[in-house]
């Protein structure tokens, strides 16, 4: 390869905070000091346990992505749509012009998980909400020399996802044995970040400073990533890189649009039940028809 490897620029530590009903979430990207980093809106890693969780909301303007990390998330939405999500699954959603639903725990003690929200161009903001959906058996695996990776989109190691990236994106799941080292391509144009999930390690350069579980990684320019466990424990770690769409973004909650006037006209549409949020008028899911919030 020709190119320089990504060095680490930022690195944030996410702490818990609190996010819809009784729900906890380590927020990277997405809180106050990182509201954007295009194409990626929100790095949530999630911690839910009954009766928290995630109630009926709507969505418009974007992709959310949720990988579960132990338990079990059941989502409904307000067209009928429903299922669960265990370990290792993935549900992949673009919301377009407009999703209403509920993500709530499926099963006893506490549910964890990833939930990355990616932007949509101003061309595609508007489209028909879409589902992708892989249980954990069908997710590409691939091992070596004590790296293993799992290709939630994009492709390593010669195996490639199935997932449609409407942005262009990779979302790799990595485990490296202790002394373990890998190297991964990242296009050069993109932007990249990692976040651990657990165990230590050493990313950029082979002398850096190791990091910790809870932090993002913010990449520089490259056109690839180096990094080493030199601890005595597993290291695992996502490395997600994305198209950037260079395009203003005007978020309120879990609407994000380019401008203040489709702000509005979303607020509107979701009041008036118009534009693609026509179904939520007599809509309420299963898990919290008996609730009141
Ligand atoms: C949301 C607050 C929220 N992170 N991680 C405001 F919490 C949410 C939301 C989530 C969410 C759901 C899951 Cl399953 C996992 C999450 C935030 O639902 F959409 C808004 N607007
Ligand atoms: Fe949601």
């Amino acid at each position: 390869m020709s190119g320089d490897p990504r060095t680490v620029v930022r690195k944030f530590l996410a702490r818990p905070q609190h996010e819809g009903a009784g729900a906890v979430v380590r927020r990277s990207i997405g809180r106050f000091e990182l509201k954007y980093f295009d194409p990626f809106l929100v790095l949530d890693e999630f911690s839910i346990t009954a009766p928290a969780g995630f109630p009926d909301h709507p969505h418009r303007g974007f992709e959310t992505v949720t990988y579960m990390l132990q338990g079990a998330v059941t989502h409904e939405d307000f067209e009928g749509h429903k299922g669960t999500i265990e370990a290792g699954d993935l549900q992949w959603m673009t919301a377009g012009r407009g999703i209403v639903h509920s993500e709530m725990p499926a099963s006893n003690g506490t549910q964890k998980g990833l939930q990355l929200w990616i932007n949509l161009s101003d061309r595609h903001k508007m489209i028909e909400p879409r589902y992708q959906e892989i249980a954990s058996t069908n997710i590409a695996e691939a091992s070596e020399d004590g790296v293993t990776v799992r290709i939630i989109a994009g492709e390593s190691l010669g195996m490639q996802s199935p997932i449609y990236t409407r942005t262009p994106t990779m979302f790799l799941d990595f485990t490296l044995e202790p002394g373990a080292y890998m190297q991964q391509p990242v296009p050069e144009s993109w932007n990249a970040f990692v976040y651990i999930l657990e165990g230590e390690g050493v990313f950029g350069k082979s002398r850096s400073s190791s990091t910790t579980a809870h932090h993002l990684l913010l990449l520089g320019p490259g056109d690839r990533l180096m990094a080493w466990n030199k601890s005595s424990k597993m290291l695992r770690f996502i490395l997600v890189g994305g198209e950037p769409i260079g395009q203003p973004v005007v978020q309120w909650g879990p609407f994000v649009m380019n401008t203040q006037e489709e702000i509005d006209q979303t607020i509107q549409d979701f009041e008036n039940f118009e534009n693609g949020f026509e179904k939520a008028r007599y809509w309420r899911s299963e898990a919290t028809q008996d609730q009141e919030f």
